[in-house]
């Protein structure tokens, strides 16, 4: 009889072992929401990170586009109420959120060279490690930051200096610190969510405002305003998030699985972004022949340049020793990044 019981018991204990084990190893579905179409950077990045996952492991993941949740604040709600367990959000959204985002809003700040960005992601300190704690306290776990290429501008009218922003009304993502920029610059900034700037462009409700080359062909934003220019202030950075509790969750082995996709598909979009601003430009110009592209030279850059300080300023006035922290060491990150 004893025999029976513990024979029984140990069916038990082993059924119970492994419905665990089954469970650490099930087929889930993870849901990930994005701010652009997909076939738009995030989008490719987005495909290749599923496809990476899909391929090494028996878990799904459903893709959400811009606009199929929602803006890019609902997207970052979802995630952190674990509705989503990926987002993609850049810091022009975050930055409200986590104010050391901010940082990559101090123009000149970031280098245009594009192979420069690309190491500098990958290896930076400040993102890899001085962010993690920061994203950790919103309930997301940091997985990657990656470029979008070059900003520029685009406009009505001229823009030679930062005079000829007098009175635009100069769209910006959502926060304090490029709200900041934009009126070191001279314009009267607008912060709207993405879904309101082709329409505010073509009723003039704004007259201004920046993104890079490849969205704004494929978001038709040259159809609404006739300049584009090139200050060199920034490049547009972004970043891929996990909603922390579902990721602190996850088997040693989903974790490093996850962490593979998103450095596969870092890897990924830098190569697929060489050459995509000039693509992308040639195809406004035909589209849009009589559009005017500026590329600002280093005397017309001089009063962007010098608005920089005063950004830098406002950004540790905002941050304190936290954000202070951060940008030296992403100066640090970058000056160690500069030669391969
Ligand atoms: O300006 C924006 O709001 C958008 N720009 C880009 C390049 N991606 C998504 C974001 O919503």
């Amino acid at each position: 009889m004893k025999s029976t019981i513990r024979t029984f018991l140990g069916g038990v204990a082993a059924a119970a072992m492994l419905t665990a084990g089954a469970v650490s190893a099930q087929a889930d579905s993870w849901k990930y929401a994005f701010e652009e179409s997909l076939t738009e950077v995030q989008g490719v990045y987005a495909t290749k990170f599923k496809e990476a996952i899909e391929a090494n492991s028996d878990h799904t993941v459903q893709l959400f586009p811009y606009g199929t949740l929602g803006e890019s604040a609902d997207i970052m709600e979802q995630a952190q109420a674990g509705i989503l367990q990926f987002v993609n959000q850049s810091p022009g959204f975050t930055g409200a959120l986590i104010p050391e985002a901010q940082v990559f809003f101090v123009p000149y700040l970031l280098p245009t060279d594009q192979d420069h960005l690309a190491r500098f992601y990958k290896e930076s300190k400040a993102i890899n490690e001085g962010f993690t704690d920061l994203y950790a306290e919103q309930g997301l776990e940091l997985l990657s930051m990656y470029p979008e290429g070059e900003v520029a501008m685009t406009t009505k009218e001229p823009v030679k200096t930062c005079e000829d922003l007098n009175e635009v009304k100069f769209r910006v993502m959502t926060n304090p610190l490029l709200v900041e920029s934009y009126k070191a610059f001279g314009a009267t900034p607008t912060p709207l969510p993405w879904g309101e700037v082709y329409g505010g462009l073509q009723t003039n409700i704004i007259q201004g405002q920046e993104n890079p080359t490849f969205f704004l062909y494929s978001t038709g934003i040259y159809e609404v305003t006739d300049y584009i220019t090139y200050t060199g202030h920034n490049n547009f950075t972004t970043a891929l998030m996990a909603n922390k509790g579902f990721f602190d969750g996850l088997s040693d082995e989903d974790q490093q699985l996850i962490e593979e996709a998103a450095s596969s598909a870092y890897d990924y979009i830098v190569d697929y972004q060489k050459g995509l601003a000039d693509s992308e430009i040639k195809k406004i110009m035909e589209a849009k022949p009589e559009m005017t592209v500026t590329v600002l030279s280093e005397e017309e850059r001089a009063c962007f340049k010098e608005a920089a300080a005063e950004v830098e300023d406002k950004f540790i006035e905002m941050t304190g020793e936290s954000g202070k922290a951060i940008l030296d060491q992403l100066k640090a990150d970058l000056e160690a990044t500069e030669e391969s």
